[in-house]
């Protein structure tokens, strides 16, 4: 496939020239913060570090690290580096108010994301005679908003279709022959099982790529994919934090996820001890953007284990790429793509009258998450009798899916009954095998 670039002078950009950039962009970006937030400037004078101290890329390591935490204690506005009349748009994740991230862009920061995006598409063969369907959640989701402004850039004609209703989504993918694919990879395998379930093969589905991420997922899953729907899968990576999809992609070689590094500037840390490792070594990603206005993070902790590459690309990239990620350093589940803190739902057992004694389950059946919640009856409450606790479990169940914005199945189960742990209680069960 001949190689297809959105930006080719930055994508293909020397690593020397690169660093400059970055350098440039970090010395103003460093000062743009310490001007305009307080709560980081507070954490740069208790570092003693001032943006004077800050000349390239080389003095990143003398800056304090963001965290999940400092996101919490500045929310909403304590990490605004623009007035709020500057902003035009906000984006979130899921979760409690406690918990929630909510994210700030300007103009230019959604023209920025949404070239990230487009650069993504590109890289999948993506062109303005495509037909792109996006069928990840649209609203306060990023995976919606930040690929139908990636695939308007490249000029595709854009199904705005948002996740669910899978019968309408392949409706339209065949009457409107979409030729490139956009959603989380478990939606992926779910509308190709549906495809093949309603009698079409690989050769009958107008699909030549797709860009699939969000969620961890393996290169089992991407053949079975592949397979089914007779495209090419990409991986594409990013969180709210830092805008949404299209921090990192993946192009033609399929090693690994290229990081849109003029903008977003990767680091890997040891978790522990916040030491700086070097390329290939396996700790925890953290970002810096390098030109976002209103929501500019600097060193945020991402929690995602992960490697960095330098090793030459044949797609002629230059931008560093990262693995897929390993894992996370806390215990942050992804469950349907939405997600999921163990303690948010210690939250709503407690604040339904129920003790902390619970255990999730998630598992993957025909490649859609299941997730259930098995909670411990207490005694109080105890009762032999079906209909009233078929009643608790569905105010239970309606609780959880208020806090957590996805349905589990609830399961009381007798007092005494969920096994204490003598350390660690284990909370979680995951049966997936994602990594
Ligand atoms: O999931 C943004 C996104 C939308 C990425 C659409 C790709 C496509 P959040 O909801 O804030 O943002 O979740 C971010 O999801 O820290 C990772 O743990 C995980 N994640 C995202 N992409 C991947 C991926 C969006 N390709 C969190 N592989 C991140 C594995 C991923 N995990």
């Amino acid at each position: 496939m001949a190689q297809q670039y959105y930006q080719k002078e930055i994508e293909t950009m020397s690593a020397e020239e690169m660093r400059k950039l970055q350098s440039e962009k970090l010395v103003k970006q460093v000062k743009h913060v310490y001007d305009n937030v307080p709560y980081y400037r507070n954490l740069m004078d208790e570092k003693g570090v001032r943006p004077e101290d800050i000349h390239g890329i080389e003095d990143l390591h003398k800056l304090p690290f963001l965290s999940k935490a400092d996101l919490r204690d500045a929310y909403p506005y304590g990490l605004l580096a623009k007035p709020l009349e500057d902003c035009v748009r906000i984006q979130s994740t899921s979760g409690t108010t406690g918990r929630r991230v909510v994210a700030f862009y300007t103009q230019k920061d959604i023209d920025l994301w949404e070239d990230c995006c487009a650069r993504a598409i590109m890289a999948a063969g993506g062109t303005k005679a495509d037909v792109c369907q996006v069928a990840y959640g649209y609203g306060l989701f990023t995976g919606g908003p930040g690929l139908n402004g990636g695939s308007h850039r490249v000029g595709c004609l854009t199904l705005p279709m948002s996740s669910g209703n899978t019968e309408r989504q392949i409706q339209f993918m065949m009457d409107l022959k979409a030729s490139i694919l956009c959603c989380t990879p478990s939606y992926a395998a779910y509308i190709g099982e549906t495809l093949k379930e309603q009698g079409y093969g690989p050769d009958d589905i107008p699909l030549k790529a797709g860009i699939f991420g969000a969620e961890p997922w393996t290169e089992e899953m991407r053949r079975g994919i592949e397979e089914t729907l007779g495209i090419k899968a990409y991986d594409i990576y990013g969180l709210t934090e830092t805008s949404g999809p299209g921090v990192a992609f993946e192009c033609s070689e399929q090693t690994g996820m290229h990081i849109n590094e003029d903008h977003f500037y990767a680091e890997i840390i040891d978790p522990e001890t916040g030491e700086v490792l070097p390329e290939g070594s396996k700790g925890e990603l953290v970002f810096t953007s390098l030109d976002k206005e209103a929501f500019p993070l600097l060193r945020y902790r991402t929690r995602d284990i992960c490697v960095l590459s330098r090793k030459k690309c044949s797609c002629g990239r230059t931008l560093v790429k990262m693995a897929k990620p390993m894992g996370r350093t806390d215990d942050m589940l992804i469950i349907r793509g939405v997600n999921v803190f163990p303690s948010q739902i210690e939250t709503v057992l407690l604040n339904e009258g129920y003790q902390p004694n619970y255990q999730i389950v998630v598992d993957r059946v025909k490649n859609t998450d299941t997730f259930e919640v098995n909670v411990e009856m207490p005694p109080e409450k105890f009762t032999d009798k079906v209909s009233d606790i078929l009643t608790m479990e569905k105010s239970l169940a309606n609780a959880l899916k208020a806090m957590l914005g996805i349905n589990p199945a609830v399961h009381l189960v007798a007092p005494k009954t969920i096994a204490r742990s003598e350390g660690k209680a284990v909370r979680v069960v995951d049966k997936r095998k994602l990594v």
